[in-house]
């Protein structure tokens, strides 16, 4: 973005933060106003709206701040289609969008007018996003992979279980197991429910049945000795993804370090205390949701303000929001970034 500079991109970005509340509340009565035709649904519509707005508004500050237009241009895309499989047709969107910009605009300077522009007014691309997927097509575990899945799908942790079993006899991998079937089918799971082809309900089924099968599988392998030294696995305030996190305290566990693992939503105050009184040398962040950067990049320097550089754990980031925007680790301060489990052994002493 070459418009405005980085301190104004964070003043630009800290302002829409600022605007918010007000803005919302300006959006969503234009919008009811002219769109009468959602008067029936009463306070759904309202309330769609506003959970809306903030979606879009949060998500547009993140791509800002971080002078990344391209996770913006993704996330309405994937907004797009989310809509799209509701029935809900893409100039619905595009209006919204619009009575974003004008209710931001009287508030804006003329070069953050054209930022904001530029974010919102380009009409999003309404092809699918790529499927995320690290693992190749030929995988040795594809089979399963697909079996996997579709136990998922039909709700049957049973035939999960002995599908995992079976792949990690085959393999002998637990970073294999995980990422090629559970990652994997969980990004499907993400994407099918993105789709509108499965329902809230089946998408926690099939996380439940993944927590489930991996807990069990954990219970084949035997950690190595802790001898690398003592490490914490944790995810942000407001951050709910948990498994990912969850696979990376195993696999550093497995690998001989002493782990913690705090799983998500954490208060960081509890984060420094456990710092404080556990003292590791590694500390992994997790982070899904591209909107949580922000929180990781205040954890950080509360970390770094609070303990003199000699004491501070090396800081390793990752998660679907760092896969996104896999440069940004160096601006907030982390030391790492692993872009999934096999990468993460490749930064290890
Ligand atoms: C399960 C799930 C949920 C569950 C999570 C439950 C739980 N106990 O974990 C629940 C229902 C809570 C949930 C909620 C939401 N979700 Co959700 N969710 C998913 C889903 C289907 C799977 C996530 C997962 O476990 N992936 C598998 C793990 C293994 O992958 P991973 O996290 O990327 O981890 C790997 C690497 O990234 C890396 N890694 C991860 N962490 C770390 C940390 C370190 C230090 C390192 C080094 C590496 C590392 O290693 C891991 C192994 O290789 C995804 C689909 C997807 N594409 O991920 C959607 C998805 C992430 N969710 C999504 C959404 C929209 C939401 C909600 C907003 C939905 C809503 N309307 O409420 C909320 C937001 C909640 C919040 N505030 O965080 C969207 C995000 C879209 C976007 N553009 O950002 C996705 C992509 C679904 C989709 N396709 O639309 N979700």
């Amino acid at each position: 973005m070459k418009d405005i500079q980085t301190h104004d991109r964070h003043r630009l970005a800290e302002k829409i933060r600022f605007l918010e509340r007000d803005v919302i509340e300006v959006i969503t009565t234009t919008f009811l106003q002219q769109h009468p035709e959602t008067k029936e649904l009463g306070e759904v519509a309202k309330n769609h709206c506003i959970t809306d707005a903030r979606y879009h508004l949060t998500f547009l500050r993140t791509a800002i701040e971080f002078g990344n237009k391209d996770t913006f241009r993704q996330y309405l895309r994937w907004t797009t289609k989310v809509l799209q499989t509701r029935n809900i047709p893409q100039h619905v969107l595009q209006r919204f969008l619009e009575h974003i910009s004008h209710a931001l605009e009287p508030h804006l300077t003329e070069p953050e007018k054209t930022v904001v522009r530029s974010h919102l007014l380009e009409t999003p691309e309404s092809e699918p996003p790529e499927p995320q997927t690290s693992a190749r097509s030929t995988t040795p575990l594809a089979l399963h992979q697909e079996v996997f899945l579709q136990a998922l799908l039909a709700g049957d942790r049973h035939a999960a279980r002995t599908i995992a079993l079976e792949a990690f006899s085959n393999t002998r991998s637990l970073s294999d197991v995980y990422v090629e079937l559970f990652q994997e089918s969980l990004y499907k799971i993400g994407s099918l429910w993105e789709a509108n082809h499965i329902s809230v309900a089946q998408e926690h089924v099939a996380t439940a049945i993944t927590q489930y099968v991996m807990a069990n599988l954990y219970t084949c392998v035997t950690p190595a000795q802790p001898s690398q030294g003592k490490g914490i696995v944790t995810g942000v305030e407001g951050e709910l993804h948990q498994i990912g996190p969850h696979m990376v305290a195993d696999m550093l566990e497995m690998q001989g370090w002493d782990i913690r693992f705090l799983g998500v939503n954490v208060p960081h105050q509890s984060i420094l205390q456990l710092i404080k009184d556990f003292r590791p040398t590694l500390v992994g962040i997790s982070a899904t949701m591209v909107l949580k950067v922000p929180t990781v990049r205040d954890l950080i320097k509360d970390i770094r303000n609070h303990f003199p550089p000699a004491a501070t754990p090396r800081i390793l980031v990752g998660g679907s929001a760092f896969r996104a925007l896999p440069d940004v680790y160096r601006n907030i301060g982390a030391d790492a970034f692993a872009y999934d489990l096999r990468s993460l052994t490749a930064l290890l002493p």
